[in-house]
């Protein structure tokens, strides 16, 4: 192994030293390398990433949208002719197969590029006629330096769902992404300078918690949108409130999907896997809590021992792979004692489970995909987020029972419904309580559709024109064209 790259900060359009001198390793979860040592950014670093973005932000802002959009369409087209480096370089930060990362990663940033490039020209405000003697107008006005702070399950499209919204606003960005899969966040940065988005614009922040904290409460910052656990969301908001910031919250789940007796079976075990075991389940939006209509659920549970033992856990590297390394070992601790954790309550084991050694990959933490049946709604397993392959199969009897029981927790991310009966579908749908619901499919999220939680998941929505009003605020502008009446 030669010496490990060196990834700097990037700020005012070029790589910086971190004024802390200190630096973290970058390591490969499936093989243990050492990939970079990353500049750890402190308080002194993001005051200045902050005076370089409130500068650049004078001129960004000003430039007319369609100018804006067109950097944006640019970078798009440069992240196209990078698609399989940028996918390769996911799979070595964060351990995902590459039969993932082209699509789910670079395929779903470059889509974000090119929807809010193509809306850039179309922020406007609105005309209110008064009558004859006055009207107003309204602006909608992009808000300054934005943060972003990012989670290390998908880096590029969350550096990228972040700052293609928060840039076609005219806004300038410091990103920090977490401390665990910092290379794509640099490639964006890359990218952006060479589509021709001015120094300053886009800058990268490396660091951990701290790091975040600093951008969460610095007064020249006027949005935070942040990716991460509930529990650390709780904190940006904390910091955020210090200075009223305009905040977006991308948080955790433990999403409801809903399997009813006339569901297609087949598609119905496929949308569960996915929900559970793609991305080895590191995945916010997952439908852990698999509920199945008694009448069906031996059926489901057989066939999806079949299907689930089939996939192919290996090298992220292989095309042939299917489920790759966890992020790294503390986290694959994590999820192996939840397992632990559901036999111990009573659940029962249906498959997988256990730790896995890939040869070639023996620094690696690979966990065989789980299945736990026989589950009771109070068992932690069916309660606490994992962000791991492990999912639990619930059977329920009626409608009524199976919605108050999909909404009896504090998350509200995402939910899932599978019937061909259409009036149930879109009655369940109604009354779940999950910002992205799906119906007969699960955690597809083409550009445009919104995406986040409500109830303890989640604040604003992402990958959709609404992300464009979180980025921006209106101003309104009253025109008299008369006197002014005055009593006195
Ligand atoms: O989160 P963490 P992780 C969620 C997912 C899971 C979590 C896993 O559900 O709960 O993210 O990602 C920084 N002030 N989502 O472990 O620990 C930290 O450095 C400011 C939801 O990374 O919360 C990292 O950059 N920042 C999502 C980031 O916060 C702080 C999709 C997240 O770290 C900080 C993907 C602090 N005090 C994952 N402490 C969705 N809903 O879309 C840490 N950080």
């Amino acid at each position: 192994m030669g010496n490990p790259a060196e990834i700097p900060l990037y700020i005012n359009g070029q790589g910086v030293a971190a004024l802390t001198e200190e630096t973290f390793e970058n390591i490969n979860p499936a093989t243990g390398e050492v990939l970079a040592r990353v500049h750890r950014g402190g308080k002194q670093d993001v005051d200045i990433a902050v005076a370089a973005a409130q500068a650049a932000f004078e001129t960004w802002s000003r430039m007319p949208g369609i100018e804006r959009g067109r950097v944006l369409l640019r970078a798009a087209d440069i992240m196209r002719k990078n698609r399989d480096e940028l996918a390769m370089l996911e799979v070595l930060d964060t351990g995902k197969p590459i039969s993932e990362t082209p699509y789910a990663d670079v395929d779903s940033a470059i889509d974000a590029l090119e929807y809010f490039g193509g809306l850039a020209a179309d922020i406007k405000g609105e005309h209110l006629d008064l009558g004859e003697g006055a009207f107003a107008y309204t602006i909608r006005e992009p808000l300054g330096v934005c943060a972003g702070i990012g989670a290390w399950n998908y880096p590029l499209q969350i550096a990228t769902w972040k700052s293609a919204p928060a840039l076609a606003a005219g806004n300038s960005m410091i990103f920090k992404p977490s401390e665990l899969t910092p290379t794509n966040a640099m490639r964006l940065a890359e990218i952006y300078s060479e589509a021709g988005v001015p120094d300053g614009v886009f800058n990268v922040v490396h660091g951990f918690g701290k790091t975040g904290h600093h951008l969460a409460c610095h007064p020249g910052i006027a949005k935070v949108s942040f990716t991460g656990s509930v529990p650390t969301g709780r904190k940006v908001l904390e910091d955020a409130a210090g200075t009223v910031k305009h905040v977006t919250m991308e948080l955790g789940g433990k999403s409801p999907l809903i399997i009813f007796d006339d569901a297609q079976l087949y598609n119905a075990v496929s949308a569960a896997m996915n929900a559970n075991f793609y991305s080895q389940g590191e995945v916010c939006s997952n439908g852990t809590r698999v509920f199945v209509h008694e009448a069906v659920y031996e059926e489901f549970i057989a066939l999806l021992k079949i299907r689930t033992e089939a996939m192919v856990i290996g090298d992220p590297r292989e095309s042939s792979t299917q489920v790759g390394a966890m992020i790294n070992p503390d986290h694959a601790a994590k999820v192996m004692e939840y397992i632990r954790l559901g036999i111990e309550e009573g659940a029962y084991l249906v498959t997988g489970g256990e730790k896995v050694t890939v040869p070639g990959c023996e620094e690696g933490a690979f966990i065989s995909p789980a299945v736990f049946s026989a589950t009771q709604d109070d068992m932690r397993i069916c309660r606490e987020e994992i962000f791991g392959p492990v999912m639990s199969v619930l059977s329920f009897r009626d409608e009524d029972e199976v919605i108050a029981r999909a909404n009896e927790t504090e998350f509200g991310l995402a939910a899932g419904v599978f019937t061909q009966n259409l009036s149930l579908a879109h009655r369940v749908v109604r009354k779940l309580k999950a910002g992205s619901c799906w119906i007969n499919n699960y955690n597809l999220t083409p550009v445009g559709v919104p995406f986040g939680g409500s109830k303890q998941s989640g604040i604003g929505r992402e990958n959709c024109a609404a992300a464009l009003d979180h980025f921006t605020e209106l101003k309104s502008v009253y025109v008299e064209l008369g006197d002014v009446e005055c009593d006195y």
